[in-house]
């Protein structure tokens, strides 16, 4: 990664970017609106080049989610991101505005009683959307707290009515390398795919987002849809999702498919097991100069631990 003028919040680059040096090491290698009735809003939206879903939010907040720290600055956000389909820095705001997020299908197969396909602007007026603040943390060891808005994947999984034989659930993102640059570099197996096992996925914290600080969620952050999963580690929480799988196998993901030694299934946060190459004890927030320590899970124990008995013979935490 090369940043230019570092800005006081970035990390240095020996803690920040183990990802990236993975990877480059690879790629060395080789208004009037009260007069229309509710439901043409989001057409006349859509007609004039805005977001159709913009009526949406903000959302309900739902409360129940608190934080142990302040909410990151919206800005710092939304221009420190990892999106690797554009580009394998933290800045890739302006590479990512090539996403084109309208119309965007989602195709929902594997084990269900129905494989279907669904528009987005459809899905996302089905089900109840709502804002939680979470805390986020990346691999990496850098750290915010934002509020995202979004579906209960929860709720989704009820929708989409998996089968009891269905074990996991599998999420694609777009592929795409005509849009996404990074896509044309060929050592990396794309599309990007994460996955959870359905005891996960039906956990109250994973949300399928489609809103961030009260907005749509903009191209960097993985519009139109992404998932996010604060118990574990950044990666997991797969962008700009077009295919949702039921599953009896566990999903190779794309992290594991480029160094299954470093990045494994089920990435768990905690503090007492290291990275292969770095501590995970502490965490950089973004925009502060502090580190503060990591937690387990993240912070969700309460919420998540109990789905993990049993399973203490895995590599929980990688
Ligand atoms: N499709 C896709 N999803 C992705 C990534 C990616 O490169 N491609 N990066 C992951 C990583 S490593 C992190 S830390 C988060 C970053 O999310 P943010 O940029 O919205 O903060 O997205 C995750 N989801
Ligand atoms: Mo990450």
């Amino acid at each position: 990664m090369l940043i230019k003028n570092r800005p006081g919040w970035a990390i240095p680059e020996s803690q920040a970017t183990p990802e990236s040096v993975f990877v480059n090491r690879r790629s060395f290698m080789a208004g009037g609106a009260g007069l229309i009735a509710g439901s043409a809003l989001p057409q006349l939206a859509a007609a004039q080049g805005a977001d159709p879903t913009l009526d949406l939010y903000p959302a309900r907040k739902n409360t129940a989610y608190t934080l142990d720290r302040p909410v990151t600055d919206e800005n710092l956000a939304a221009n420190y991101n990892n999106y690797y389909e554009f580009g394998t820095s933290k800045d890739i705001v302006a590479s990512s505005r090539r996403l084109v997020s309208r119309p965007w299908t989602i195709t929902v197969d594997g084990m269900v009683e129905k494989p279907f396909e669904i528009g987005f602007d459809d899905l996302v007026r089905k089900l109840p959307l709502e804002e939680r603040l979470y805390r986020f943390r990346c691999v990496e060891a850098w750290a915010m707290a934002v509020p995202w808005t979004g579906i209960p994947l929860k709720a989704f999984v009820d929708f989409a009515k998996p089968l009891s034989s269905a074990k996991y659930i599998r999420f694609e993102t777009f592929l795409n390398p005509r849009i996404a640059p990074g896509q044309s570099q060929r050592w990396y197996p794309w599309p990007y795919t994460e996955g959870l096992t359905m005891a996960e996925a039906g956990n109250e914290l994973p949300l399928l987002v489609t809103g961030i600080y009260g907005k749509p969620i903009p191209s960097q952050h993985g519009a139109p849809i992404r998932l996010i999963t604060p118990w574990k580690y950044g990666f997991k929480s797969v962008k700009s999702i077009t295919k949702i799988s039921f599953v009896a196998e566990r999903p190779k993901t794309f992290w594991e498919g480029l160094q299954a030694s470093e990045y494994g299934f089920w990435a768990n946060v905690n503090p007492k097991v290291p990275h292969p190459r770095w501590s995970q004890a502490s965490e950089q927030v973004l925009g502060t100069r502090e580190r503060q320590p990591t937690q387990l899970f993240n912070g969700y124990a309460e919420q998540v631990a109990g789905l993990y008995k049993g399973l203490e013979g895995e590599q929980l935490y990688l």
